[in-house]
């Protein structure tokens, strides 16, 4: 075995495998970003935009020169001419299914009687303006434009910010921007990091400020995300990408191996790809593939880098306990390659996203399929959800009483308003009974 092969481990009913254990442990957030991220935030907060550029030129890509932020019309043109049409196509068609499976996800505003003639309800109403974060880094990820602000189109939100780091440069990859344009963006600025979330959080001269950021990114978006909380809304904890794969000795290895492979080259070496499986065929089939695809990618080095330290083939004594070990994990991805496939995955109840089936790859769900791609990361899928068009709009509850409701419900008013010693409570209820 070579020091880039995944190690194979025994998960059984006997004693926990430490090395198991300590990969299912995925801190939330690194140590020193967070320090970091307090005191960026802390100057944009006080210098706006003059410090939002100065960290752009220093952490981002962006070059001395660049002085604008905003991605100007021309800047838009530029990159629409510069897209190719294969493309086009492809964007269309996921912008088309992601909007499609937002419409679906919607929620109606609802009423239910209230016993004595009134009625109680909710509403949902759009923000009014959101911003994503699409990070630039080690990919240009134009699909997470799409599965960013394309649920916040849908939702009729009016206004659509979305930030994303310059290059060298100072531009930004044109599929990205393509992408954010056909999802709506009404404003764009090449900036990322730490100060892409403070501007969209406390709001600077060039970037108005948001009611809510979401999107993925590093340790260093995620600090900062965490510490602007309260002063926006936010989505969820959405870091390093992981895989989770519960196989039994009907999945073919090359496949299987494809898809750990898949979410180990998304480059920052702290990806996670996790192979559960009823045969240890299959895990030692499994390792060879990876070793012999790694060779075939482009991205070897930080592929290797997951595949030393970020991956496992746990093999169980049965199912059962392969479901149980996927949970524990609460993994951003879990893909089910088994013998009733669609059983197994019903008992799964701790992922971001379940891929069912043989032909249900997790790229088509980080391209293609519908739902976001924006999922809970390092295990707090056990309580985030990924993202919806739901998080796009604010929800009012409604309460419409009619007299007699209020005679009905006056004394419970009466008994809690004596209780937490606030009569006023109690008065504003009974006042309106006397005569
Ligand atoms: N797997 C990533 C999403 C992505 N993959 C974007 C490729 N591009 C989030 O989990
Ligand atoms: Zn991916």
């Amino acid at each position: 075995m070579k020091k880039t092969d995944a190690p194979i481990l025994k998960y059984s009913a006997k004693g926990r495998s430490r090395k198991i254990e300590d990969f299912l442990l995925r801190p939330p957030v690194e140590k020193g970003a967070d320090q970091i991220a307090r005191q960026v935030l802390e100057d944009i907060r006080e210098n706006g935009d003059s410090a939002v550029l100065k960290y752009a030129r220093q952490f981002d890509r962006a070059p001395q020169k660049m002085v604008r932020l905003r991605v100007s019309d021309t800047e838009m043109a530029e990159a629409k001419k510069a897209v190719d049409a294969d493309f086009k196509k492809a964007a269309k068609e996921a912008h088309k299914r992601i909007a499609q499976f937002a419409v679906a996800g919607l929620r109606e505003d609802w009423r239910m009687p209230s016993p004595q003639g009134g009625w109680l309800g909710e509403k949902f109403v759009p923000l009014d303006r959101v911003g994503a974060y699409i990070p630039g880094g080690a990919a240009p990820l134009a699909s997470t434009a799409l599965m960013t602000l394309t649920l916040a189109q849908v939702a009729g939100v009016p206004e659509l910010v979305a930030c994303t780091p310059a290059d060298s440069v100072g531009k930004v990859n044109p599929y990205i921007l393509y992408a954010l344009d056909l999802a709506g963006a009404t404003e764009i600025y090449k900036v990322g990091g730490i100060q892409a979330i403070g501007a969209m959080a406390y709001g600077t001269k060039t970037i108005g400020k948001v009611q809510k950021i979401v999107g993925p990114g590093g340790p260093y978006v995620t600090a900062a995300k965490r510490l602007v909380y309260g002063d926006v809304a936010l989505d969820m904890v959405a870091g390093p990408s992981e895989i989770a794969v519960l196989a039994d000795d009907s999945a073919d290895p090359a496949h299987v191996a494809a898809d750990l492979l898949s979410q180990a080259e998304h480059g920052t070496g702290s990806e996670k790809s996790l192979l559960v499986t009823t045969s240890e065929k299959l895990a030692k089939a499994v390792r060879i593939e990876l070793a012999e695809q790694t060779k075939t990618l482009a991205r070897k080095e930080p592929v290797a880098k997951v595949l030393e330290r970020g991956c496992i083939l746990a093999v169980v004594p049965d199912m059962e306990k392969g479901i149980e070990l996927c949970n524990r994990f609460a993994p951003e991805h879990m893909e089910v390659i088994t013998k009733r496939a669609e059983s197994v995955a019903k008992q799964i109840t701790c992922a971001g996203a379940i891929f069912i089936g043989p032909w249900t790859p997790e790229s088509v769900g980080d391209f293609a399929a519908g739902p976001s791609h924006v999922l809970p990361t390092g295990g707090t899928a056990a309580f985030f959800s990924g993202l919806t068009v739901e998080d796009f709009r604010r929800r009012v509850s409604l309460i419409h009483f009619k007299k007699n409701d209020l005679k009905e419900t006056a004394s419970v008013v009466e008994a809690f308003g004596r209780v937490e010693t606030l009569d006023a409570h109690a008065r504003s209820a009974t006042i309106r009974l006397k005569r």
